[in-house]
């Protein structure tokens, strides 16, 4: 039989974002020299793989998700030799390596595109979606009217007009990122070659996979149902992502592209709640992705669609409801593979979001969720500074000059007209207050390596880094401090880890249950060997207060249960400290 896959089992990955990662020349910009300095630290925590970032020439109006050109680096980052070095140098630590792939959309700047808006007869015309504006009721154009009323994911029509050609092109994200039209053949091998084999002949061991369920959309493009009735462009998300020819698409790149190489793809699939949806995707049968980045549990805190920043209270019975969706995707009826994560570039900081930040509870919520995370089955991603418990940016930002991330920026400015068009200052304060939560700013301020000047994320003095640095809490949150302090979130992180290998048949390939459904206070869950002879009981506190908890009845015959740690070192019985986790091996 053939060899298994290596990440079969699980692994954890480690998402580098290589803007905030590491200066190495001071520029402000971190870069793949100072990706590849801090390898021996990726190493010493104990993970399997990195996935890096994009890393290619851009003209990063989206941070890197907008592609001028696959095949090369983004100059700031360094350069295709550079690219070479990381990933031989990853593999001499032992670290697999994967890049993020970009390709249900690219760069206006990108030479494809620059040909296709020149006129209707260029050859690259017809690889993106051009359309002429919406027919009136009398069959003749109305100028200027959309194709159809779908919402750009940034705010907008999903469609801008392009006066060099008299027609619209279609953006599922910003105007700046015109989606490539997947049912071109000539777009598809194109990709295929340029973007994916270009990579993996270098060594690449897979990719983090962008949107991959939108590569297919409805393309005779309805409009969507009006779910905001005042708005003029509606949310659109069921008819841009799993298109008919969605799976189509990621089987034939699979075929030819990744099957040539030991290839692992970790495909995002927002809009995707249903459980056999998902499967279709990521079951050894559907022969498509490996596994995917599932969306519902981090959604829990805020709106989508009209406002995606919005703060939403959010209950724990569902963090538990959708912790207990994504891990049954481990069981071995299902031959599919589960994935888990609590933060992304895309994502404010946990501590902040689903725990508590105050100072006095921000080291154990980090410790928290750092249990929670590492005791579930499959593999894990750990985004740069979770290890460390970095939380989201102070209130005191100021959110027009120090936000970067054009969806916190658009979002903020049509709160703003809309506040003022309905005279609605809550709107206002409604809007500030889920930017300060939830914004995708918070996980993209530099990592903080000491408490030196710029937390040692420049190795310059006087560098100006092109985002703010947290010097407010870089004092105990910093790589350099926590090194030294045994009982600090990382050597919680290093200890963790070290345990999941340990304990692999528990913790990687375990069957998770739920004990406590309904409980809005506390987790408590085990993670059962295949063979059902250990047993692991996780029980986590998730309110500032102690809550009682139980041993659930199967357990409590077992004499054997042996404390495996508790994070305040406590071991009461009955009753858990405040953002205390405890697990206990039976
Ligand atoms: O994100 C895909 C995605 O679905 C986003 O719309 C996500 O829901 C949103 O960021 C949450 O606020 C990917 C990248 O991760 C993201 O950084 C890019 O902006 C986006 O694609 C477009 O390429
Ligand atoms: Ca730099």
């Amino acid at each position: 039989g053939a060899r298994p896959a290596w990440w079969k089992e699980g692994v954890v990955v480690y998402q580098v974002y290589p803007a905030s990662f590491k200066d190495s020349n001071g520029d402000g910009i971190g870069d793949l020299p100072g990706l590849i300095s801090k390898l021996p630290y990726l190493r010493s925590l104990g993970v399997e793989a990195i996935w890096l970032g994009p890393h290619y020439a851009s003209p990063r109006k989206d941070e890197g998700y907008d592609i001028s050109d696959y095949k090369s680096v983004y100059e700031p980052f360094g350069t295709l030799d550079d690219c070479q070095v990381l990933i031989d140098e990853a593999h001499s630590h032992g670290l697999k390596i994967l890049f993020d792939l970009v390709v249900n959309h690219c760069s206006d700047q990108h030479e494809w595109f620059q040909e296709s808006r020149k006129d209707k007869a260029n050859p690259k015309r017809d690889w993106f979606h051009w359309k002429p504006p919406k027919m009136d009721e009398n069959g003749g154009m109305s100028p200027r009217v959309p194709p159809n009323n779908w919402r750009a994911e940034f705010g907008g029509s999903a469609w801008a007009w392009d006066d060099a050609t008299d027609e619209y092109y279609l953006h599922t994200f910003d105007v700046s990122q015109p989606d490539l039209k997947w049912e071109n053949p000539a777009v598809r091998q194109a990709i295929y070659h340029d973007a994916v084999r270009f990579w993996l002949d270098r060594g690449l061991d897979g990719f983090r996979i962008d949107t991959a369920n939108r590569y297919s959309k409805y393309t005779d493009f309805p409009d969507a149902p009006v779910t905001e009735p005042d708005m003029l462009w509606q949310p659109a998300g069921q008819l841009m992502t799993n298109g008919p020819r969605s799976h189509e698409y990621i089987q034939e790149m699979r075929k030819e592209a990744f099957d040539a190489y030991d290839c692992f793809t970790i495909g995002e699939l927002p809009s995707t709640p249903v459980l056999e949806n998902i499967l279709s995707y990521i079951s050894s049968e559907a022969k498509a992705l490996s596994c995917t980045i599932l969306f519902d549990l981090m959604e829990l805190d805020h709106t989508d669609g009209r406002y995606p920043l919005m703060a939403l209270p959010w209950k724990l019975s569902d963090f538990k409801r959708l912790t207990a969706f994504g891990q049954q995707l481990a069981e071995p009826q299902y031959a599919a593979h589960a994935l888990s994560y609590l933060e992304n570039h895309d994502q404010a900081r946990s501590v902040s979001r689903f725990a508590s930040d105050a100072l006095e509870h921000r080291t154990v919520s980090a410790k928290l969720l750092a249990t929670y995370l590492l005791t579930l089955s499959g593999s894990i991603i750990i985004y740069q500074g979770q290890e460390i418990g970095m939380i989201n940016a102070g209130k005191d930002w100021d959110i027009e000059a120090e936000y970067k991330d054009l969806c916190t920026i658009n979002t903020w400015r049509e709160i703003k007209e809309d506040a003022e068009k309905n005279s609605d200052p809550s709107l206002l304060e409604r809007g500030r207050e889920g930017i300060q939560l939830t914004a995708r700013d918070h996980s993209r301020t530099p990592m903080q390596w000491d408490s030196s000047h710029n937390a040692g994320f420049s190795t310059k003095e006087d560098a100006k880094p092109w985002t703010r640095v947290m010097e407010s809490n870089k004092e105990g949150i910093n790589v350099a401090a926590q090194e030294d302090d045994p009982e600090s979130t990382l050597n919680f992180y290093r200890r963790m880890l070290a345990l999941r290998k340990e304990h692999k048949d528990v913790f990687v390939l375990g069957k998770f249950d739920l004990h406590d459904k309904e409980n809005e206070q506390t987790m408590i869950y085990t993670k059962t060997s295949q063979d059902g002879s250990r047993v692991a009981l996780v029980a986590l506190n998730f309110t500032s207060e102690p809550q009682a908890f139980d041993v659930p009845s199967s357990l409590k015959d077992k004499s054997t249960g042996k404390l495996l740690f508790s994070t305040v070192g406590g071991n009461s019985e009955g009753e858990l400290e405040a953002y205390e986790a405890r697990v206990i091996l039976y």
